[in-house]
């Protein structure tokens, strides 16, 4: 892989950019588990592009899958960069409940059971559903878009998603006017997610929007990447998408939506309020408290770039936070 001559500055807080696995982990604990054992993990590590594993998982894509993917690009979502390679994207991943380690997901969230699959939309609702992944795929406006992902960790890419507006579901469930937040929530399977035996952790992942956010054109669930379905690294069968706030927002293999009244506890905001707000949103003039957010490095080619207010969608959501 081809290494940049890097500042020596960016070197460090590149070092110190270890943030979102420093509050995960006690190894003494998981020593002798599947996941330790296999895994030769790090505590730390920095934002350059992983080695890809040998043998990338093999995946079978559904009739109807193939009938989706790849789904029309939406043109209003433009980037200022070349797209992330894929072999780069879906091996580097951050998905905690399989292991703290970038190249840990691609292995260990085979695992994870992605058929049958529910998400269940309540809370603060006139029509509360449970929609069944398959009926998504059928109904809803699939459609492709090309978007950054900044992670507060210093590290981006840029890749094609697939998917739908997040308020083609809010229409369908039609929030009441109490309603001021959006709480997300991921699966709680600890036997096969052993990233979650960790009990001293806030399991299972959640995280949350407010209203507005969540109406927001750009806010998007994603089923597929690349042209094809999701794959379990990237969390499937569906996963958010808010290409304006740090990675972290981004959830993952999602069970239940539900419209609350509250600003919702996240994970990373409980596990650690100083370092990841609630609101997240990219922003080059708040430091990280260990680290500068001034620039960011994209994974695969190790560029450095500029961080931009609102990760470059300024436009899009300036309005939301006058
Ligand atoms: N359920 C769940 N969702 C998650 C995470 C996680 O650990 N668990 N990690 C988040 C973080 S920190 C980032 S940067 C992105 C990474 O997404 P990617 O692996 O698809 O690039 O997923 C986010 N969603
Ligand atoms: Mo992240």
């Amino acid at each position: 892989m081809a290494q940049i001559h890097i500042k020596k500055e960016w070197k460090i807080s590149e070092n110190l950019a270890t943030s979102e696995s420093v509050y995960l982990r006690r190894r003494e604990f998981l020593k002798g588990t599947a996941l330790t054992t296999a895994a030769t993990a790090s505590t730390f590590y920095g934002c350059g592009p992983s080695t890809p594993p040998k043998v990338l998982p093999e995946v079978e894509w559904s009739e109807l899958e193939k009938s989706i993917y790849p789904a029309t690009r939406n043109l209003s979502y433009e980037l200022d960069r070349p797209l992330t390679p894929e072999n780069i994207a879906s091996t580097y991943n951050n998905f905690y409940e399989f292991g703290s380690d970038k190249t840990d997901p691609v292995h260990y969230a085979q695992k994870l059971n992605i058929r049958p699959w529910e998400i269940k939309v309540g809370g603060l609702v006139n029509i509360p559903k449970t929609f069944d992944i398959q009926d998504l795929l059928k109904t809803m406006p699939m459609e492709e878009r090309l978007y950054r992902l900044r992670c507060v960790e210093a590290w981006a890419m840029a890749v094609p998603w697939t998917g739908f507006p997040f308020k083609e579901l809010l229409k369908q469930v039609e929030p009441k006017l109490e309603a001021t937040h959006v709480r997300f929530e991921t699966f709680y399977t600890p036997f096969t997610a052993q990233g979650q035996l960790a009990f001293w952790e806030p399991w299972p992942y959640v995280e949350g929007l407010t209203l507005k956010e969540a109406m927001n054109d750009l806010t998007f669930l994603a089923t597929g990447i690349y042209g094809h379905p999701l794959p379990k690294q990237h969390g499937a069968p569906i996963r958010l998408v808010v290409p304006w706030k740090y990675g972290f927002k981004n959830i993952k293999s999602i069970i239940k939506i539900e419209l609350v009244d509250y600003r919702p506890a996240t994970f990373w905001n409980t596990l650690q309020g100083l370092e990841y707000s609630f609101t997240a949103n990219v922003n080059p003039r708040i430091p990280h408290p260990r680290w500068p957010q001034t620039r960011e490095k994209m994974i695969g080619t190790g560029e450095i770039r500029p961080t931009i207010l609102y990760n470059g969608y300024e436009k899009f959501v300036a309005n939301l936070y006058k």
